[in-house]
């Protein structure tokens, strides 16, 4: 075996084994299912027709995973407030990023995403 494809609604692809060693896929944070293809390559280059796994999201808005959505959560987002794209640590503040003002992440945790925190606790 040469490496490992994955892809993600058809679309993005990763191939690892090129040192890729942690991989987050957004749409689940955002409540979005998803089709994950894993796939092997071999030397020859022959790609296997691999596995397919539907990933389906937990609560939209449930932040830290317990369960339920409540002022834990929005404290959390709270807490990486105006953290943008690019800085340093985007990386760990990213996953709080779940809307904007289109209604998607947008780069920033920002006002949009207080309220669609907000909104989740309200039952909106
Ligand atoms: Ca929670
Ligand atoms: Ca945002």
């Amino acid at each position: 075996m040469k490496g490992i494809i994955i892809t993600v609604d058809n679309s993005v692809s990763y191939e690892v084994g090129k040192g890729i060693e942690e991989l987050t896929i957004s749409d689940l944070l955002n409540g979005k299912e998803v089709k994950i293809v894993i796939q092997t390559i071999d030397v020859s280059g022959n790609i296997s027709k691999g596995i397919t796994v539907y990933a389906v999201p937990g609560i939209p808005g449930d932040m830290n995973n317990d369960g339920i959505v409540n002022i834990g959560d929005l404290s959390l987002v709270m807490s990486w407030y105006g953290v943008k794209q690019g800085e340093p640590n985007w990386e760990k503040a990213q996953k709080y990023d779940v809307s904007g003002a289109n209604q998607e992440p947008d780069g920033i945790i920002d006002i949009y995403d207080l309220v669609y925190i907000a909104a989740k606790i309200l039952g909106a």
